[in-house]
Parts: C-alpha cells; structure tokens; sequence
C-alpha cells in the first residue's frame, strides 16, 4: 500500500506544490494589480480635485472643500445672445421629489444643453432649479449640541426679514421666500420684505405679487432705480418694524432652527450676528454642509475669504461647539443685527453702489466702533454660491468694485490705505473721486478706533505687513526668489524657486515677523515639511518658525532653507528643501526690504 502510495502522494505532494506556488503567484499579480489600480485611482483623484479646485482667480475649493467666496468678481454676460422670451420666462415646474432633503437632481442629456444655453442668465444651472419645488424639505444641518440648546422663543426678539434681488430666478426667490415661512417660528416673524432692485424680468413683475399674495407677512417693495444692494437693503430696513434686521440673499435656503439662535444673539445690541453658512450647489442643487472651521477675513487685495479661525477660537468651538464666535470680517449677505444698532452704526455707505466692498466696510466699523462681528454655528443657511456675478454693472464691473473699495479704504483703513493703494494703482486712481465726508464724520462722531487696533486685536493672526514686521524680497544668491508660488491664493504647496518680482508685485513679496514667520498672502506660512518645505495656512507651530542667521535661514531643527538649482541656473521652479548648513551659495539669501507703504 506504502508503496503504491507513494508515487501517488509524490505527485499530490508535486501538485501541491504548483498549487500552492501558483496561488502566491496569483496573489502576488492581485497585489500587485491592486496597488496599480490604487496609484492610478488616486492620481486620477488628485487630477480631478485639482482641476475642481479653480475655478477663476478669485474663487476656489480649499483643501478642505470649502468654497471660498468670489471677492472679485469677472463680469458676466448678461444673458448673451438669449430671446426676449426665454429671458422673460419662469419654467417653474416642479417635479415630485426631485432635490428633496437637498439632494442633487440629474437631468437628461438634452435638458443639459438647455441648462448651458441659460446658465448665464442666473450664472446657475436654472433648468434644474426650476425642478424643485419651492417648499422642498432640508434636513436639520445643525450639530447635536446645537440642538440641545433651549429658547425662550416668548423672549426673543422679533425679525424683519430682508432679501433683495436683482433678476432672480423666480423659483429659487420663491424657495427663499418659502424656506423661511416654512421654518420660523410665526410669532418670531413680523415681516417679510423683498426689495426688487429694479429688476427686468417679466415673471418678477405680477406673478411674483400674485405669488406672494396669500402671505400677508410677505411685502414687496420696488426701488424706482437701480442702486445695488446697499440702497435696496436700506429701503427694507426703513420699512422694518421689527426688532432685529434678518438680511439674506435672493438665493438662500434656511434650515430647522436657523432663526432663533440669530435672534437669541442679535437680542444683546452689540453683534452683527451671522449663520453658518452652508453651500447649494450651482449645478445640481444640492445643500452640502461647509467646515465648522472656518471665519471670515481678506487677503492682501481686501478680496473676502474664509480662513481657518484662531486656536483661541478652535478651543472654544471645541469646549462649547454651540457658541458663537467672532470673525474678523462677514461675507455680507447674511447676518442678523439689532434695528437700533445698525442705525446707531451708521447702516451703510450709501455711496456704494451695485455690489462689493459693503461686507469689508461694515465689518470695519463694526469692530472698530465697538461692536462686534459673529458668527453662530447653530443658524444653518444655505447660499448658492456663484463664480461669475450675472448682472450688468453700470460702468463696469472694475470700475464699481475699485470705487466701493477706495470708499472703505479711505474711511476705515489709516496707514493701511497706503498699503493699498501702493499695490493697487486701480484702486487709488479712483479715491479722489470719492465723496466720503460724511462717513470720515460719522467714525468720528462715533469715536472709532484705529485700523492697526483692529489687526492687533481682532485679528492679530493676520498676514499683512506692519512697521513691526520686515517686508520685502528675499533673493537667493543663485537668483531665485521665495515667495508663493502658486498663483492661485490661499492652496499652498512645496516651495520652490520664483522669478523674482518688482517692487510693486505683491505676490512675490514676503512678511517675516518677528516671531520668525515667513508669510505670504491669503495666510500662508512657510513650514518645514517632510523633506521639502512647503507653504501652509499659517498656525503657529514651530515647524513655521525661521531664524535669521546672517545670510542664512534655519529651522527650528538647525537644517538651513536651501534651493537646490538643478532645472536651471538660477533656481527658478527648483525645490527648496532643508539641508545641513555648509557653504552652499543655494543657502544665501539676499533681505531685500520694500517699504509697504
Ligand atoms: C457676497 C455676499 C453678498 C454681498 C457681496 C458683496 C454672501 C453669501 N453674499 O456676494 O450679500 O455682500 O458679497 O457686495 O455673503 N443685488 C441687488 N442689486 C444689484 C446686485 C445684487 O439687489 O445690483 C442682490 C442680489 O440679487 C443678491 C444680493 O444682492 O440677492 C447679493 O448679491 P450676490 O448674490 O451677487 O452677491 P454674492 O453672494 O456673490
Ligand atoms: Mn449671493
């Protein structure tokens, strides 16, 4: 039997063994395909988030996808070569379900042709918005602690709610409209304003007023001329006779419980109180949650963003996730604000017209006249956010977003207009033109602080130069430059080699304070990174920290900044890496001070 049995187990034995060795081999291959298909799903990934990520100069998804507002808009196109017809119509037809709980609606291929043909009517994909219905359902946005906390909703104050439009979609103002009748609590509503700036669409004339007709806290007020959204918010507030002013924009969706927190705050008559506010996408509709972390401030060019808020700030959020907390500037369009305080503030500069600038100026004063800007994280609102602005503006887009600049600039800015109008020749060619007595008496009358106490104390991790702080070029001895290399702000990434810039090109030049940290715009910070070193959204880790020790620059680690010129000669687009100090020309740099102002 042994015998006999053994060439059989041999050859078992013989086959087992090409089992086994071809189950590894096979493993080895589905490993290997497997990483492969990995890598790939990953660079395709990264490929598309980068393409995602910009969209124009101004407006971008961060890392963390939060998009960050337009600060400066590129003019649209107003409707192009689109018919009196279609530019007039309101194709509201709502289909069962679709976008409800703020989902996204797909549409077919040839709706998509006609979504495209009408996208810069509204400068958002309007085939799909008409498909919801103007009362469609959102989820409650709001955080578990946030729905724990109790009001009082006897004791509150009440609102008068604001929306202004110009062109609007008739569904999405509808759905506006809606989204607050549908979850405020009544007794907390006294009215409803809707101020038509002068718009020019058919289906905002009687069938608007006949669609708000059954709602009697809704009014429809009309300015006989177009002014922009500061003498349209101003004609509502005139009429409001609540106590809190509640401002949004034409195409907002208000989420459970958005209200009363607003109000709750608001009560206090020294806060310009925001809601958080959350994104609806241009092309699907759909109500996406932004970052908890995240406030509101200006880059170098005073265009608005959403940076990552102080650690003081962060540790708050997480000891009490419910509380509001500051921002050293509004987006603009939402906030909610005592009636009495924003008379006694001055309301707004009238001499800003059509759209820009009002959010800086307001946020300015706020603080610098002793109230205070912020945002509370359990008011939910959704905003659609847009890349390009849809209207027409009366001497163009340029030249109404640098004259509403110089106007903030010139009243609220001190030393700091200076910086401003150096690097923004735009800007200063218009400031004479400006009329601003009144608002120059108003800060005075008012007893505002300084620009500088506004930085130092409301937002002392900014980014912008300052008599403490050096600034200027910092020039390799091999000819590069360090300075942001993107050009698109806010991303970040490895550090390389620049060009170096004029005196006058901000983004080449560089802030070092002296707590030792390379800053570049948009809240950048050079940090030393695994191997290369990379800019970053400044945080006060001491991975951000340089020291100066004479022409050279090191880390917290020792390790001297060093370009490693290999592409070209002079180090352009080359690395910049971390390496043992030595007499490497790569590790000389040149401090070429620039006066800021
Ligand atoms: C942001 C603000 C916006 C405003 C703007 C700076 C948010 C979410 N949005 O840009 O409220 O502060 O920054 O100016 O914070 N409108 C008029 N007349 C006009 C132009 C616009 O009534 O001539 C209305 C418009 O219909 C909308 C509102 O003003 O309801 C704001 O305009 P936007 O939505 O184009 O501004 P946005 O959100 O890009
Ligand atoms: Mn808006």
């Amino acid at each position: 039997m042994l015998l006999r049995s053994e060439p059989w187990s041999l050859l078992c034995r013989g086959r087992k063994k090409k089992i086994v060795t071809l189950v590894i081999v096979l493993m080895f291959l589905i490993n290997a395909l497997f990483y492969v298909a990995l890598v790939l799903h990953n660079t395709v990934k990264k490929r598309l988030e980068n393409k995602s990520r910009y969209y124009d100069n101004n407006s971008y998804l961060d890392k963390n996808g939060m998009k960050v507002i337009v600060g400066h808009y590129i003019g649209g196109n107003n409707g192009g070569p689109l018919s009196d017809d279609e530019v007039n119509a309101n194709n509201y037809a709502p289909v069962a379900g679709a976008g409800e709980g703020g989902r996204p609606v797909q549409i077919s291929q040839r709706e998509l042709i006609t979504a495209k043909e009408l996208f810069s009517l509204h400068s958002y994909n309007i085939v799909v918005g008409d498909k919801i219905s103007i009362n469609r359902s959102l989820p409650d946005m709001r955080s578990e602690s946030c729905r724990s906390v109790e009001y009082d909703i006897n004791n509150l104050p009440t609102a008068t709610v604001i929306i202004v439009f110009h062109n609007e979609a008739w569904s999405t103002l509808m759905r506006t409209v809606m989204s607050v009748i549908l979850r405020s609590p009544e007794q907390l509503i006294k009215q409803i304003i809707l101020v038509d700036d002068a718009s020019e669409r058919a289906y905002l004339g009687k069938e608007l007023e006949d669609a708000i007709a059954d709602f009697p806290k809704v009014h429809l007020l009309r300015n006989s001329k177009r002014t922009g959204l500061v003498g349209a918010r101003l004609l509502g507030a005139k009429a409001a006779i609540g106590d809190v002013l509640v401002f949004l924009d034409a195409h907002c969706e208000v989420t459970p419980g958005w209200l009363e927190p607003l109000l709750e705050r608001a009560g206090s008559d020294d806060v310009f109180i925001c809601p958080h506010i959350d994104v609806i996408s241009d092309d699907t509709f759909t109500y996406t949650k932004s970052i908890d972390a995240h406030w509101g401030a200006f880059s170098w060019h005073l265009h608005f963003r959403w940076l990552f808020p102080s650690k003081e700030v962060m540790k708050q959020k997480e000891e009490d996730p419910s509380k509001p907390y500051p921002t050293p500037a509004m987006a603009g369009g939402l906030y909610a604000v005592r009636k009495s305080l924003f008379w006694r503030l001055g309301s707004y500069d009238e001499g800003m017209v059509i759209w820009g600038s009002e959010n800086l100026e307001l946020s300015w004063r706020a603080w610098q006249c002793g109230a205070r800007v912020e945002i509370t994280p359990c008011s939910r609102v959704g905003h659609l956010f847009r890349r390009r602005t849809p209207y027409k503006y009366p001497g163009g887009v340029d030249h109404v977003w640098n004259s509403n600049l110089a106007r903030a600039v010139v009243v609220w800015m001190n030393e700091y207009a200076d910086f401003i109008f150096k690097f923004n020749p735009q800007v200063a060619a218009v400031r004479d033109k400006q009329q601003v007595g009144e608002r120059i008496e108003l800060r005075k009358n008012l007893n505002c602080k300084s620009f500088k106490w506004y930085l130092d104390n409301v937002w002392p991790q900014h980014f912008f130069p300052s008599d403490e702080r050096w600034f200027g070029r910092i020039k390799n001895d091999k000819g590069a430059c360090l300075a942001a290399s993107s050009s698109t702000p806010g991303v970040g990434g490895p550090a390389s080699g620049v060009s170096c810039a004029g005196d006058l090109q901000l983004q080449g030049l560089v802030v070092f304070t002296p707590e030792g940290n390379f800053m570049v715009d948009d809240g950048m910070c050079l940090e030393r990174g695994n191997g290369r070193v990379v800019w970053k959204s400044c945080n006060g880790n001491s991975k951000q920290v340089w020291e100066q020790k004479g022409p050279r620059i090191k880390s917290d680690t020792g390790l001297c900044l060093t370009i490693i010129a290999n592409k070209s000669r002079d180090g352009v687009e080359d690395p910049i890496t971390l390496n043992k100090c030595s007499l490497n020309r790569g590790q000389i740099w040149h401090f070429e001070r620039v006066p800021w102002r």
